[in-house]
């Protein structure tokens, strides 16, 4: 009711920026036209019913819009945009989910005033997921922005959302999103027992019709908790070793049930063997003995296994943590089923501020590989921060070809009025859709465009705050973690900064001083061939050379790769010690003037939206602050 007023009196008032708006309608902030475009749609499907009438209520240009499927083109989910004899546009896609992107293109394009032009796209990913880690009691693991959109309190919440959920699914579709992981990867193995399927079953039925399928985060002992008729006389399993006979058939008569409620199900998301997660390993069984079982089990129905490389388990002893996916996987390639792709996050450890990508990215050869980002921000502020991911996949994409099936972001969705806490929380969302469809695009460009469609077209604004948002991450890196650090976070709530980190009941690869390994002689983590753990060797050639030596090692990732002495000469003169101090004042600074910036931005927000977005920043600035003094305080001990 509160949001249905709100957006009342904006209606009434619209374009004077100085009513509230609780940022609830994302980047889709369209004003229906005044009528009189002429769409045809020829394709009889749900989802071209969408794209046509999206094109309906809100283009304003050319009258006549031709929607049509064209069976000659490649079949995947992209599009033809061209113009016809008497001045139309023809819209032409091989699957109707085309279409749809092609009506969000040209409106997007209309809404930051660029030109329509003849146009074929096809997306570099062909599955766009996002990765909800919700938990069916309605909390979020890692979630900053309120509680689950898909659950509450062990059931889902239905019908009556059912607008919230298809104000997602647009969401989602307008940025080339077309499918959703809808529970975490810790999950609970009750997710597949037969009342939850029937909660999935409603959620997939909204998210259809915008192109998007569901998938679930299944729990690798759900045999051993879930009864499944038919199967060990309706009682749960002893055992959920995937050699086992039984084992495969109650995986494969729950994945029949599951397709008997969602025919086009996507797949299953698998956490197998890390962090306390039971898997294949509890019987002596490898990554892909696990895997394959369940791809056995889903491949009739055309369903897919994703299983991430995130392996480490704890007290494991002195290793370094940032080998290990590697170390696991490498001999396992070629060992999996075609169905089944390895899920890697971008980096070696865990979505650290700033990582080398991850070296497994060059070790499989023969599996199918996708990418793992994080759109909640964990360690980047979470929804306090004003932190732009764009950059930060710019540089992953640098280093790792796109060619690969599949790529899947963790949300920072909750039910927050404005879903992500933060307002430009939001654009990490909308960055990770774009990129998903074309990582080859600006994070710049994106940024711009984001900022066009969420809050004003306005030059005076768009300059200086995509100024922001591009510096955002080095920003943030700079204030924290500068050349290279990792992991000096505080707790388990990975906020704020800990660099004396040395919890007796933490294994050592949470440890802030692990990391560190701050000590008089110097700092860093010697992962070189130098005396090191050797982990530069687990990338490809030039990088594997680049990284060992010191010499080459970019800066950015200096102290991941070396330890060195505090009186180390960088490129700039300066010493290590000088150097890394520059960077953490520099980060504050930074903080500072986006402070300034933002209080010169009024005249182009509306209040609310100007106010929150304001507090956030004066939080940011105080906990940059902590962090620089905190840091600098604490190594100053062994540098001076
Ligand atoms: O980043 C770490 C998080 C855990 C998370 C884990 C993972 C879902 O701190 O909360 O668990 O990674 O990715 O599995």
């Amino acid at each position: 009711m509160k949001r249905l007023l709100l957006s009342m009196v904006f209606l009434l008032t619209a374009g004077i920026p100085t009513i509230a708006e609780d940022g609830h309608q994302l980047w889709l902030r369209m004003q229906p036209n005044e009528g009189g475009v002429r769409v045809a749609c020829t394709a009889a499907t749900p989802t071209a019913g969408i794209a046509a009438d999206e094109l309906r209520r809100y283009w304003r240009g050319t009258p006549d819009i031709s929607l049509s499927l064209n069976a000659q083109m490649t079949d995947d989910d992209g599009f033809a945009i061209s113009r016809t004899p008497s001045g139309g546009l023809l819209i032409e896609a091989a699957r109707d989910r085309g279409l749809l992107y092609a009506a969000y293109h040209l409106l997007r394009q209309q809404e930051t005033g660029q030109p329509v032009n003849p146009t074929e796209q096809h997306p570099a990913f062909g599955l766009r997921l996002l990765n909800h880690w919700d938990n069916l009691d309605g909390s979020i693991e890692r979630g900053y922005a309120g509680r689950s959109i898909f659950w509450r309190n062990h059931s889902p919440l239905l019908t009556p959302h059912s607008s919230l959920l298809r104000d997602y699914a647009r969401a989602n579709a307008s940025i080339g999103i077309n499918g959703t992981v809808l529970n975490n990867v810790n999950a609970s193995p009750r997710m597949l027992a037969t009342e939850y399927l029937d909660s999935v079953r409603m959620i997939a039925d909204v998210l259809r019709p915008y192109g998007i399928s569901v998938f679930l985060s299944v729990n690798f002992a759900s045999p051993m908790t879930v009864a499944v008729e038919g199967v060990n006389g309706g009682k749960p399993l002893t055992t959920a070793d995937p050699l086992d006979r039984q084992v495969a058939q109650w995986w494969k008569a729950k994945t029949d049930e599951i397709y008997r409620l969602i025919p086009d199900f996507g797949g299953f998301l698998v956490k197998a063997n890390s962090e306390g997660q039971p898997g294949p390993g509890d019987y002596k069984r490898t990554h892909a003995e696990g895997a394959n079982m369940l791809a056995d089990a889903i491949a009739p129905h055309g369903g897919i296994v994703m299983w991430r490389a995130f392996v480490y388990g704890y007290h494991e002893g002195n290793t370094d943590r940032v080998m290990k996916a590697a170390a696991e996987f490498k001999p396992l390639d070629g060992q999996f089923r075609k169905n089944v792709i390895i899920q890697i996050k971008n980096g070696p450890l865990d979505f650290q501020p700033r990582e080398p990508y991850s070296p497994l990215f060059d070790q499989l050869k023969q599996t199918p590989m996708m990418p793992e980002l994080q759109i909640t921000q964990e360690y980047l502020g979470q929804s306090r921060h004003l932190v732009y991911l764009g950059p930060m996949w710019q540089e992953f994409f640098s280093f790792v070809s796109s060619a690969m099936p599949a790529i899947a972001g963790v949300a920072n969705i909750g039910l927050d009025d404005n879903w992500c806490g933060h307002h430009f929380s939001q654009a990490n969302w909308y960055v990770f859709g774009r990129m998903a469809w074309n990582p080859t695009l600006s994070s710049e460009q994106i940024a711009r465009e984001w900022l066009q469609q969420t809050f004003s077209n306005d030059e005076h604004f768009l300059v200086p705050m995509t100024w922001v948002m591009q510096t955002s991450h080095e920003t943030c890196v700079d204030y924290m973690m500068p050349l290279g650090l990792h992991h000096i976070f505080k707790g388990d709530h990975h906020y704020g900064p800990e660099p004396e980190g040395n919890q007796p009941n933490f294994p050592d690869e949470w440890k802030p001083v692990w990391y560190h390994k701050a000590a008089k002689d110097g700092i860093g983590f010697n992962r070189s061939t130098h005396g090191g753990t050797g982990a530069s060797q687990q990338y490809r050639a030039p990088y594997n050379q680049l990284f060992d030596n010191v010499e080459t090692c970019p800066e950015e990732y200096l102290l991941w790769f070396h330890h060195l002495p505090w009186t180390f000469r960088m490129a700039d003169g300066q010493t290590l010690w000088q150097n890394l101090q520059r960077h953490y004042r520099h980060g504050v600074e930074m903080v500072d003037s986006y402070v300034d910036v933002w209080q010169q931005m009024r005249p182009y927000v509306d209040s609310r939206r100007f106010r929150e977005v304001g507090d956030r920043l004066n939080h940011q600035q105080a906990n940059a602050r902590q962090w620089r003094d905190h840091c600098i305080g604490y190594f100053r001990q062994f540098a001076e």
